[in-house]
C-alpha cells in the first residue's frame, strides 16, 4: 500500500495511548502544529461520534462502539488523535509532541477479572440429548480445562489505507480482505451513500483474517482526507501491528467428556470462554472464536449427546478478531487431545481410539450434536491413509526405540472437520448482520479478444488470480496470457462480501465458472454466425473458434468480439451485443471439508525445544482445482500452525501493557522450525452441494497442526508426567528444570 502516491498527499500518524484504560483529561496539540510539514492534528472531539459498532442479532449481544479516536481509550494503543503531515517522519515527529494528559483508570486485563466485572459481550447457549443422563451412565469420565494464549495474524505487509476525497467521492485504497464491507462501514461512518465511497484492494500482502476487519484508523483516515480536500496515506508499523490491530485465539475451554467402557463417547460438556478484548471487531462481532470452538468441538466424532455454553467476556486488551482457522483451531485442539486422554485412560491406542468414533462415510450427510449439517467426508479412509502414509506402526517402533535410549520422542495425530464455503444463511443464521455472506463475479471479453474478469473477492496470496485465469481459459479456449484478473475495486466490481472463510474456491465455481459457462454457448452462436456453421459444430480452443473437423474454417476471438460490440451484418437471432456475464452466488454451504494431521516430534529435554521431523496430511476439499496452489496452502498453514503450537504468543503484563512489541518478542515459526518435508496425500469425497464438488481449504493446516502437535508433544514428554492442556507449548515449560547446586546455609 506504501507504493501509492498521489498528488499533495498526507501522511498520517496516530497517538497512542500508553494505558490499557484511560480518560484523556486534556490533549496539547499546539506543539505539534508548530513543527514544520505538519498540516494538522486532531483529537476525538474533531472527530465526533465517528465509531464502528457491529451488529449481532439473535440475542445473548451486547453491543459496543469502536471510536475513531478515542477518549476514553480501553486497551494500550488505541488511538486517541491523529497527525497529518507533508511526510512520514513530520508526522511521526507530531505525534511525540502531541501532549496528552490521562487520567489513569484500573484495567481489567485477565478473564478471571473479567468474570468478576461481569463483563460479558456474548453469552449463547446450545443442548442436544439428554447429557445429564449420558454422564449419569458413563463408564469413563473426564474433566479437563485447555486455554489458549493470544496471538496475531502477522501478515508481512501490516495494515494501510490511503483515502482521497474528490469533492464528491471518497476513493479508498486498502489492504483489505474485504473491500464492500469496508465501504458499507465507511459510507455509514461518514454519513455518505455507498455509490459515492469507492474502495479498492490493490495487491494485499497477507491477510489471514485480520484485514477482513474495518478499523477505527480507516475511518480517521478517511475521515481526515474529506474534511482536509487532499489525499491521506497511513501505514501501520509492525509495533503498530502487535499493539493495536486485531488479534486471536484467547480463549478458555472448561470440558467434560463421557465414553463408555469400549471408548467411545457418549457426551460432552463444554464452557467455552474467550477474551474479545475491549470491543467487537467490525463486521464479525467478538463471538467466533467462542461460538466457533463451541460448535465444531465435536469435530468429525460421533457424539451422541452435547451442550455448550459460549460465552466472550470483555477484557482492556485489543478486540478478537479472524485469524486462520478461528475457533475451528480451539476446537480441534480440545477435542483432540480429550480423545488422546481418553485412550489413554480405557488402554487403547490413539489411532484406535479414533477409528471408534470417525463418523463413517455412510452416516454422511450427518448432523452434528451442535446442529451443523455435515455434507460430506470420509474419516476412517482418510485416517487409514494418514497412518499408512506415515508408516504409523514403524513411527511407534522407532518411538520405543529412541525412548529406551532415553529420547523424548512423540507422535501425535489429529482430525478435523472445518466449515468453508458458507453462504448468506450461515451469516444470517448467527447474526451477524453486516456480513453479507453472497460473492460475485463478472467475466468480459474486450473487443480485442482479451478477457477480463473482475470479482468481489480479492486474494490476498490464495492463488485466485491463477486459478481464476486458469478457470477461464481453460472454458473459453484462449491462451492464459489473454485473462486479466483485476484487483477488487467496488466501482467496477460486482457486489460480494470478501476473502474470508475458505470461501474463495467455492466462489469461483459459482461465480467465475457460471459466468464462463454463460459466455460459452452465446461465444459459439457468434462464431457460428459468422462462420455460417452449427453453433453445436464450434470448437474453441487457443484463442480462435473454428467448425469441428475444419481447423482452417476458423475466425478469433477478437473477430467474435468484434462482432458482438459492433455487429457485421446484425446479430443472430435473441443475441444481445455485447460479451459479459456477471454472475452473483450465494453460496448453499457450509461444505465441510477436513484432514487428518501426523506429527512426529522430538523434545530436547535440556532446552525444551520440539523438532518436527516428520509431518503427513491427508486433506479432503473434493475435487482439487489447482493442486499446487492446494499443496502450498498446506505448507504455509502448517507452519502457521506449528507458530501458534509452539511459539506465537502476545503476553500483556498485569497493567494491560504488551510486552511482546516487536519480532524479536513475539517469535514466528521461521524455515528452521517448519520440518523438512510436508508429506500430503488427497482424499476427495465431493461435496453434494457446491458447484464441481468443491470444498475451501485455506485454514485447514492452521487448524490441525496445533491439536496434532500438542498430541505428539504430550506423547513425547509423558515419561516426565507433564499435562499438555495450554497452547503455546512454549519451550521454557519443557524444558528439564536448570540443575542449581544446593547452597550451603
Ligand atoms: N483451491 C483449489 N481447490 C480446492 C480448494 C481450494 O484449488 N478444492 C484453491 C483455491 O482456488 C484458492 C486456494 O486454494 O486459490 C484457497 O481456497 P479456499 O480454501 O477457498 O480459501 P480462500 O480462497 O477463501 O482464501 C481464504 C483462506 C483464509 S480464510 C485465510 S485466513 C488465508 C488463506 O486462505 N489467508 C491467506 N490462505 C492464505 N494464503 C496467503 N498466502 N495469504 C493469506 O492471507
Amino acid at each position: 500500500m506504501d507504493d501509492i502516491v498521489l498528488p499533495r498527499m498526507l501522511h498520517a500518524a496516530f497517538v497512542r495511548s500508553p494505558h490499557a484504560h484511560a480518560l484523556v483529561r486534556h490533549l496539547d496539540t499546539a506543539r505539534g502544529r508548530e513543527l514544520d510539514g505538519v498540516v494538522a492534528v486532531l483529537g476525538p472531539d474533531d472527530l465526533g461520534a465517528a465509531a464502528l459498532s457491529p451488529r449481532l442479532s439473535g440475542g445473548g449481544f451486547t453491543s459496543t462502539a469502536w471510536p475513531a479516536l478515542a477518549r476514553e481509550p480501553r486497551f494500550c494503543g488505541e488511538a486517541v488523535a491523529m497527525v497529518a503531515a507533508t511526510s512520514a517522519y513530520a508526522a511521526a515527529d507530531g505525534v511525540e509532541r502531541v501532549d496528552v494528559d490521562y487520567d489513569v483508570r484500573p484495567a481489567c486485563v485477565t478473564l478471571e477479572q473479567a468474570w468478576r466485572d461481569d463483563a460479558v459481550l456474548f453469552r449463547r447457549s446450545h443442548r442436544r440429548g439428554d447429557v445429564e443422563a449420558a454422564f449419569a451412565g458413563a463408564a469413563v469420565v473426564l474433566s479437563e480445562a485447555f486455554t489458549h494464549g493470544r496471538l496475531t495474524a502477522s501478515p508481512l505487509e501490516p495494515r494501510g489505507t490511503v483515502a482521497a476525497w474528490d469533492g464528491e467521492t471518497l476513493t479508498v485504497w486498502a489492504s483489505s480482505q474485504t473491500p464492500r464491507i469496508m465501504r458499507t462501514a465507511l459510507a455509514t461512518a461518514l454519513r455518505l451513500d455507498e455509490s459515492r465511497v469507492r474502495v479498492i484492494a490493490p495487491d494485499v500482502g497477507g491477510g489471514f483474517g485480520l484485514k477482513m476487519h474495518v478499523f477505527p484508523e480507516d475511518v480517521a483516515v478517511a475521515t481526515l482526507a474529506r474534511r482536509l480536500g487532499r489525499p491521506v496515506k497511513w501505514i501501520e508499523t509492525r509495533r503498530e501491528n502487535l499493539m493495536a490491530a486485531s488479534q486471536a485465539r484467547e480463549q478458555r475451554v472448561e470440558v467434560d467428556l463421557a465414553a463408555n467402557a469400549g471408548g467411545r463417547v457418549q457426551a460432552l460438556r463444554a464452557r467455552v470462554v474467550s477474551d474479545a478484548g475491549a470491543y467487537h471487531i467490525y463486521p464479525i462481532t467478538g463471538i467466533l472464536e467462542a461460538l466457533g470452538t463451541a460448535n465444531i468441538l465435536p469435530g468429525p466424532y460421533l457424539t451422541p449427546t452435547y451442550a455448550f455454553e459460549a460465552i466472550a467476556l470483555a477484557t482492556h486488551k485489543p478486540p478478537l478478531g479472524a485469524y486462520r482457522g478461528v475457533g475451528m483451531t480451539m476446537g480441534a485442539f480440545v477435542m483432540e487431545r480429550l480423545l488422546d486422554l481418553l485412550a489413554a485412560r480405557v488402554g487403547l491406542d490413539p489411532a484406535e481410539i479414533r477409528r471408534r468414533n470417525l463418523i463413517p462415510r455412510e452416516a454422511y450427510p450427518h448432523v452434528s450434536p451442535s446442529g451443523m449439517r455435515y455434507d460430506s467426508g470420509d474419516f476412517p479412509k482418510a485416517l487409514e491413509q494418514a497412518l499408512a502414509a506415515a508408516d504409523y506402526d514403524g513411527l511407534r517402533r522407532g518411538q520405543a526405540a529412541a525412548r529406551a535410549r532415553g529420547r523424548l520422542v512423540g507422535i501425535g495425530l489429529a482430525c478435523y472437520t472445518e466449515y468453508t464455503g458458507m453462504g448468506s444463511e450461515v451469516f444470517r443464521g448467527r447474526g451477524m448482520d453486516d456480513v453479507p455472506g453472497i460473492e460475485a463475479a463478472s467475466v468480459r471479453v474486450d473487443p480485442d479478444g482479451s478477457v477480463r474478469c473482475a470479482t468481489s473477492f480479492p486474494s490476498q496470496g490464495q492463488g485466485h488470480a491463477t486459478t481464476i485465469a486458469q478457470v477461464i481459459a481453460d472454458r473459453l479456449g484462449v491462451p492464459l496470457d489473454r485473462v486479466r484478473v483485476e484487483p477488487t475495486d467496488t466501482r467496477s466490481a460486482p457486489l460480494g462480501s470478501g476473502t474470508f472463510g475458505s470461501r474463495g474456491a467455492v466462489s469461483i465455481g459459482g461465480t467465475v465458472v457460471t459466468a464462463t459457462e454463460r459466455l460459452r454457448p452465446k461465444i459459439q452462436t457468434l462464431a457460428a454466425h459468422l462462420l455460417e456453421a452449427s453453433a453445436a459444430d464450434v470448437v474453441l480452443e487457443d484463442g480462435h473458434a473454428h467448425v469441428r473437423g475444419f481447423p482452417q474454417r476458423a475466425v478469433t476471438l477478437a473477430d467474435i468480439a468484434r462482432a458482438a460490440y459492433a455487429p457485421p451484418s446484425g446479430l443472430p437471432p435473441d443475441i444481445e451485443p455485447g460479451l459479459e456475464a456477471t454472475v452473483s452466488f450465494d453460496p448453499p454451504g457450509p461444505t465441510f471439508s477436513g484432514a487428518v494431521h501426523v506429527a512426529l516430534v522430538e523434545v530436547d529435554p535440556d532446552t525444551g525445544r520440539v523438532t518436527i521431523p516428520r509431518y503427513v496430511v491427508v486433506e479432503d476439499c473434493g475435487p482439487v482445482v489447482n493442486p499446487t496452489i492446494v499443496e502450498g496452502q498446506i505448507h504455509g498453514a502448517v507452519v502457521q500452525g506449528i507458530g501458534e503450537a509452539l511459539l506465537e504468543r502476545i503476553v500483556h503484563d498485569a497493567a494491560g501493557q504488551p510486552v511482546t512489541g516487536t519480532l524479536m518478542d513475539y517469535a514466528l515459526p521461521t524455515a528452521g522450525d517448519a520440518p523438512p518435508s510436508f508429506e500430503i496425500g488427497h482424499l476427495e469425497t465431493p461435496s453434494p452441494l457446491m458447484p464441481g464438488g468443491i470444498k475451501g481449504m485455506g485454514e485447514g493446516g492452521t487448524i490441525g497442526a496445533p491439536a496434532a502437535i500438542a498430541n505428539a508433544v504430550a506423547d513425547a514428554v509423558a515419561p516426565l508426567g507433564v499435562a499438555i492442556t495450554a497452547l503455546p507449548i512454549v519451550a521454557e515449560r519443557l524444558a528439564r528444570p536448570p540443575h542449581h547446586p544446593q547452597r550451603k546455609a
